[in-house]
């Protein structure tokens, strides 16, 4: 069986996601897409070659009756109305990050999800559904390096633009550490600091950059994250697992190993969507393939929820300087099923 999918929002991710489900994924096909502008979604079906209905409303796609599941690539402050008309609709449905923009609005989703009594809600958080992350998951389950202890991590860019701010290295670039982090140690946050070392020169005057996020885990395991936005030399995500016995360490993207002029090298990624590219097919796959199996198994919208009061809490301890906890409610019984 083909899964019908419907897309709300045609910009770039959405476009993206379009090109995996026609050309790259197995057992669905878009075909409905609705945009807040009408003739930039009906360009997008032209030039993708779609046999795709272009819908005025977002809500008129969720209903119509050959839809079988939502994707929602829209503006971040509309996710929210659409997952929920898509839960009340009783449709599966895919929504990139942030589920909702604020904890209360995840919450929201949360609710009407339990109150339908089975999962239709996956985030996109890509990273647990890339090859390395899922290798040092399985190396930490193997028990080969004892309990994880400490971790740390770099979360770096080459640049950003003006209009990145200081509260977006968490709400735009941490964020995945957030989530990642939480599913790779089966474990929750307790509270988190955050510290500013040196400025670099090289980061526009509004901009705190670097900075070092500390989480205290419910386990007890200390991680510290640094992200470092303006650093010039590339796209750089890092993650060391300090366990009882050993140390694991996230993969390296593959690269050539060159030898040339007197130098032994290999060369680093400079875009970030490289870096994750087959994460997006790994994990959109997932959901088509979970989908047509009856039962969702990816990051969820408790995950959505957990992220956003993470996030919260990390933007209070930018502005405090203090150590601020993390106060997650118990994960409802219905979510107890780690993903992944
Ligand atoms: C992007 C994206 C990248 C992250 C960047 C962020 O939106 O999420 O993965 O590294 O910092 O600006």
């Amino acid at each position: 069986m083909s899964l019908n999918i419907g897309v709300i929002g045609t910009g770039a991710i959405g476009q993206e996601h379009i090109r995996r489900c026609n050309k790259v994924l197995q057992g669905g096909r878009v075909v409905a897409v609705n945009d807040i502008n009408a003739d930039h979604a009906a360009k997008v079906v032209i030039n993708q070659r779609l046999e795709a209905k272009v819908y005025e409303n977002g809500h008129d796609l969720i209903n119509a009756p050959d839809v079988d599941a939502v994707l929602v690539t829209s503006w971040g402050p509309s996710h929210e109305e659409f997952v929920l008309s898509a839960i009340q609709a009783g449709k599966p449905v895919f929504c990139e990050k942030p589920l909702a923009v604020t904890a209360e609005g995840c919450k929201r989703i949360v609710e009407a999800e339990a109150r339908h009594g089975k999962r239709l809600v996956q985030v996109g958080f890509m990273r647990p559904y890339d090859s390395g992350y899922r290798a040092l998951k399985a190396v930490i389950g193997s028990g080969q390096i004892g309990e994880p202890l400490m971790l740390h991590c770099a979360h770096r860019n080459p640049e950003v633009g003006d209009s990145y701010t200081t509260d977006m290295a968490i709400t735009d670039t941490l964020i995945h550490e957030i989530d990642v982090l939480r599913w790779l140690l089966d474990d929750d946050y307790v509270s988190v600091q955050v510290v500013f070392p040196r400025r670099t020169s090289n980061a526009y005057s509004h901009l705190k950059d670097p900075q070092i996020v500390l989480f205290e885990t419910a386990k007890g395991t200390r991680i510290d994250v640094e992200i470092f936005v303006n650093c010039r030399y590339g796209y750089d995500i890092q993650c060391e697992v300090v366990g009882e016995t050993g140390i694991a360490r996230l993969p390296e993207p593959s690269s050539v190993q060159l030898r040339s002029e007197a130098k032994l090298s290999t060369s680093i990624l400079m875009d970030w969507k490289d870096r994750f590219i087959d994460a997006y097919d790994v994990e959109l796959q997932g959901f088509i393939n979970d989908v047509l199996a009856g039962q969702l198994t990816g990051p969820s919208a408790w995950d959505g929820y957990a992220a956003a009061v993470t996030a919260d809490a990390c933007v209070a301890a930018q502005l405090s300087g203090e150590i601020v906890p993390v106060t997650m409610p118990p994960r409802p019984a219905f979510y107890n099923q780690p993903a992944g």
